[in-house]
């Protein structure tokens, strides 16, 4: 039997038989002798007739599908045709007339979550509020509960169907520059990042520890002979706050190349990898930035063909002349990161620009010192709407130097003294960074919440589902 899928409906197929399975979204009676039945697949809805006819539908099967609950799964056989009427209803412009009804499931009859309610914008409950329709807004911690219901919103669609262009977009880009896509463990016995966030495990008898980053495996497999590499792999970091921007578990989108010269080679390639992904969402994904921006109103990202670059004192200097109190050696808290977005906003017309020469102090051991000025170094952040994405930098690939900032940031020697040896044999100068794919899709669309952006989220409150 061939089956048809409901987004591929279509008027040329009028007066065809289809076969399709979906979710019973919603039943419609009107008589005993005719209801309407709207089936959903994934973002795309069909409106479906039962009525009593001459050679096909009898009582029984109207009452049956009345009697259907929510969400179930059924297979509908069906004629296509084209309603006098435009369908509100449903996303496919043409009906189907029902001959056949099986139900594959059944759902409960009462769903935890409205599914109806769930996917509606704000500015409808504001509305309903005013006209004094009851509706009910569904918090973040009941979608994440009913995760499975609440993934079937068609924002939601949209939003996983996005990341994985994004994740797609990486690879394929890095692909053609001639990076080898690698695998580094998530088992290892130290601290990658040198911070204290890492979740500790007994490896068989010996501490362990969750991968913070492939940060030093990415480095290791460059000194292993290849010149670009790239991973797309979970990332463990045991935040103790709960925040909008940050996870226990991530998916992280990392390079590392060969620098022949200067580090602004690691940012060219930022720069042209995000305005090819940018316009590529923008180009393919209209359907999918829509059904967001629907539920989730945005307004799309400006960015500019070739990504501004500032150095930190420069963007120090612009929060000066805002106001605003800034450690020139110090880190950006997050609202000077958010203020700086909107300065450079107003002055560049960007979203998305790269803030670089970082203070070395604010930065990870393994980070290379600005050859002019060791108060400095060779890194960047790059930011979309104000927040954070990328994290990167040129590294050190001298061993005697990478020893001594490794001690200067109270690091243990020993937990990395295979890594340090690593450039003993043979090193070439290298950089790279470190994307957050959840991140990326929350800013990009402009969302409030990461959350939003992982499929089943892991914070420091949420172990399950
Ligand atoms: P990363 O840690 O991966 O570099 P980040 O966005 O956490 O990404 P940081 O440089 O660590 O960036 O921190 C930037 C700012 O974000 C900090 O100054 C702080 O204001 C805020 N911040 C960072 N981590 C947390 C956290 N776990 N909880 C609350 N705020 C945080
Ligand atoms: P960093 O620690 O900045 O850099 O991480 C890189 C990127 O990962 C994302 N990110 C997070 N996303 C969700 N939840 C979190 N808790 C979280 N923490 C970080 C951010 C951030 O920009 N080894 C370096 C990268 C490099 O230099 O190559 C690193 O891990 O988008």
């Amino acid at each position: 039997r061939e089956w048809t899928t409901i987004g591929s409906l279509n008027s040329e197929l009028a007066d065809r038989t289809v076969l399709l399975r979906g979710n019973a979204q919603t039943i419609r009676p009107v008589s005993k002798k005719m209801a309407f039945l709207v089936v959903r697949q994934s973002m795309s809805t069909v409106q479906c007739v039962l009525t009593v006819g001459k050679d096909y539908g009898s009582p029984q099967m109207v009452k049956f599908a009345t009697g259907l609950s929510r969400e179930s799964i059924v297979d509908i056989e069906g004629i296509v045709s084209i309603p006098k009427d435009p369908i509100k209803g449903a996303t496919q412009q043409v009906e189907i007339q029902v001959r056949k009804l099986y139900c594959v499931n059944r759902a409960v009859p009462n769903l935890p979550i409205n599914l109806e309610d769930a996917a509606r914008s704000e500015r409808e409950f504001e509305k309903a509020e005013a006209t004094g329709e009851q509706l009910v807004r569904v918090g973040q911690d009941t979608r994440l509960n009913y995760r499975v219901l609440d993934l079937r919103t068609p924002a939601n669609q949209a939003t996983f169907r996005i990341q994985c262009y994004v994740e797609d977009m990486f690879r394929l880009f890095l692909r053609r520059e001639n990076f080898v896509g690698i695998h580094t463990p998530k088992l290892i016995a130290g601290s990658s990042e040198g911070g204290s966030a890492v979740f500790k495990l007994d490896y068989k008898g010996q501490p362990a520890c969750l991968a913070q980053s492939p940060q030093l495996y990415k480095q290791m497999a460059i000194c292993g002979g290849f010149e670009r590499v790239f991973e797309v792999g979970s990332v463990f970091r045991a935040e103790d706050s709960y925040t909008h921007r940050h996870l226990c578990e991530f998916v992280g989108l990392d390079a590392e190349m060969e620098i022949k010269e200067h580090y602004d080679e690691v940012m060219d390639l930022v720069d042209r990898l995000f305005v090819t992904m940018f316009d590529y969402l923008n180009e393919n994904c209209k359907k999918e930035l829509e059904a967001i921006d629907r539920q989730y109103p945005f307004e799309p990202l400006k960015y500019l063909r070739k990504t501004l670059r500032l150095t930190f004192k420069e963007g120090v200097e612009m929060l000066k002349e805002a106001g605003l109190e800034v450690d020139p050696l110090g880190d950006l808290n997050t609202e000077s990161e958010r203020k700086l977005g909107r300065l450079v906003f107003d002055k560049y017309g960007t979203e998305f620009y790269i803030l670089h020469r970082y203070p070395l102090a604010v930065r990870p051991f393994y980070t290379m010192p600005c050859p002019d000025d060791p108060a400095y170094s060779n890194s960047f952040d790059v930011f979309i709407r104000g927040e954070e994405i990328i994290s990167g930098a040129q590294r050190i690939h001298i061993p005697e130097l990478l020893t001594s900032r490794a001690e200067a940031c109270g690091i243990d020697l020993k937990t990395i003294s295979t890594y340090i040896d690593s450039f003993r044999y043979g090193a070439p100068p290298h950089g790279g960074f470190g994307v957050g794919l959840e991140r990326v899709v929350m800013l990009f669309c402009a969302l409030n919440n990461i959350r939003k952006t992982s499929l089943f989220p892991r914070d420091p409150q949420r172990l399950v589902p």
